[in-house]
């Protein structure tokens, strides 16, 4: 039993905390902008819903920790989103005990260099979850889909830290440990950086995908040199039928950025495919393609503009 401490209640963040909550942990939410920045649409006391893999329905009371409280956070399980991190763990720079470990779990790539700057001394582990989840309202939440979590040390002191994964498996459908966390992140991102365009343009499941595996192909093909460049040797067709594998085990699901676009919030491109454009171009590699999707992409989704966006 441990009492954590959640950090961004979205899709993500409200399954995480509710499956937290079934399994016996204490849960609390942390919120680190001023009361009068709390969004309209959140009341209190706060009573989360939400509904699992099987359809049932659940409901709890997790209590609200501020900035003030932060020298009681024994562990911090960051699930905002990608581009809200700095903004929202700000306010803890200084606050937060150096002995508490942050799990850093988002989609996307490019805060973990931040965090390691802020947090020096704090264990940091990153996570990377395949789980589909939707938010129905800004108390209501299902989980989706069944998917794999993994986290692993993202500096010396987050390996001491192995056990708390055991911890969240008794949770989570399927929680490990990895030691090669940075390989699936970027095979993570790589999924995101084709099935998550992809279908936010199209509106479509990502089942879709099962029919446009010549464009998935493409994507990979361009992918290559730099996957190549940045240490790893899987053949083309390995990354091809890991995206073609996931857009079928997610078939029925809405891509969360499909699901942003729809709801006229930003999206994760600037650190799914900004993150890889970036990475290309000191390499002098172009991806004309990748370029594409992410244009297409910012050009149709509103600037992240930090707290205001900041699901409690
Ligand atoms: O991570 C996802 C996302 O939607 O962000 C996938 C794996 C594509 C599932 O929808």
């Amino acid at each position: 039993m441990k009492h954590w401490t959640l950090f961004g209640c979205g899709a993500l963040g409200g399954v995480m905390a509710g499956l937290l909550a079934q399994a016996g942990h204490q849960v609390s939410l942390l919120r680190t902008f001023p009361p009068q920045q709390v969004p309209q649409e959140v009341k209190h006391p706060l009573l989360l819903s939400w509904w699992d893999l099987e359809g049932q329905h659940h409901e709890f009371n997790p209590d609200f920790l501020q900035t003030k409280d932060a020298a009681n956070i024994s562990l911090l399980l960051v699930t905002t989103k990608v581009y809200q991190v700095q903004v929202a763990m700000e306010p803890l720079i200084g606050q937060l005990p150096e002995a508490t470990p942050i799990l850093l779990l988002h989609n996307g790539m490019g805060t973990e260099a931040w965090v390691k700057r802020a947090f020096p001394a704090n264990p940091l582990l990153i996570g990377i979850t395949s789980n589909g989840a939707l938010r129905l309202s800004a108390e209501e939440f299902r989980h989706t889909g069944s998917g794999e979590t993994w986290f692993g040390a993202g500096n010396a002191a987050g390996n001491d830290w192995r056990g708390v994964v055991d911890v969240l498996a008794q949770a989570l459908p399927h929680a490990a440990w990895s030691d090669e966390i940075r390989m699936k992140q970027w095979e993570k991102l790589v999924i995101n950086a084709i099935i998550n365009p992809l279908t936010a343009l199209s509106g479509e499941t990502n089942g879709s995908l099962l029919t446009r595996q010549e464009e998935v192909e493409a994507l990979c093909h361009e992918l290559m040199p730099l996957l190549q460049r940045e240490g790893f040797n899987l053949p083309e067709e390995a990354w091809v039928s890991r995206v073609m594998a996931v857009a079928a085990a997610t078939a029925s699901n809405y891509s969360s950025m499909q699901q942003d676009l729809v709801a006229g919030r930003p999206t994760e491109i600037d650190y799914i495919t900004g993150y890889i454009l970036r990475e290309a171009q000191p390499l002098g590699l172009h991806m004309p393609l990748h370029q594409q999707l992410y244009d297409a992409i910012s050009h149709r989704s509103p600037i992240a503009s930090g707290i205001s966006n900041f699901s409690i």
